[in-house]
């Protein structure tokens, strides 16, 4: 597992030469409260969103939920109930470490061959990690919207800067894309 800065290192012995990449590091540090507020947004929403992302995904695919669906009996829904809590929690991971290699040791490697072996529909899947994206990025930049939260709206409340933490919503972006090209 690498983070920005083994990355770093690991790169310039790769190439044999002393650490220069310092100006990607300073940026790094000097972003790092808005990083762990970006952890913070997704990980204290995780059980809600991965509720609402499963819920979705089955009101718009309602044969999961019947007979010889894949969420089908309730073993297999709190399954994949599972799953995608722990996929959503790499992103966290991925997110604080500022590096994707934790995702993809850890949670993508093996995971397509895993689902085609036990009849996981990726399609499904996919659209499930795709909600958790458009919400970590709500999340994220604190505009979580009353159309989709509903009662549930709640708002971090934090001192959002003028940009609304963009770099940090593309490269959690990044990680659902990643997880999504990983299982197609
Ligand atoms: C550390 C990383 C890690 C991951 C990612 C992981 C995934 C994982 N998901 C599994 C099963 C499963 N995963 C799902 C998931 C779903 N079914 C659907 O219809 C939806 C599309 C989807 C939820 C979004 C289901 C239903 C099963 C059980 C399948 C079965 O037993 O028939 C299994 C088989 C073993 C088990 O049931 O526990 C693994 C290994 N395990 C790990 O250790």
């Amino acid at each position: 597992m690498l983070d920005a800065f083994s990355k770093t290192v690991v790169a310039a012995d790769a190439s044999n030469s002393t650490v220069s990449d310092i100006d990607s590091l300073k940026a790094f540090i000097a972003s790092g409260n808005r990083r762990l507020d970006a952890v913070n947004a997704i990980a204290s929403n995780a059980s809600c969103m991965v509720a609402d992302a499963v819920a979705g995904m089955i009101c718009e695919n309602q044969g999961l939920i019947q007979a010889g669906g894949n969420c089908y009996p309730n073993r297999r829904m709190a399954a994949c109930l599972r799953d995608a809590e722990i996929i959503l929690r790499y992103v966290t991971y991925a997110l604080l470490a500022g590096d994707a290699s934790v995702l993809d040791d850890r949670c993508l490697n093996g995971l397509k061959e895993t689902y085609a072996a036990l009849g996981v529909p990726t399609t499904s899947t996919v659209r499930a990690v795709q909600i958790m994206k458009a919400q970590a990025a709500a999340h994220i930049k604190d505009t979580p919207s009353e159309k989709f939260a509903g009662a549930k709206l709640r708002k971090m409340g934090s001192i959002v800067t003028e940009d609304r933490c963009a770099s940090l919503v593309a490269e959690a972006s990044s990680y659902f894309d990643r997880i999504i090209a990983a299982l197609s």
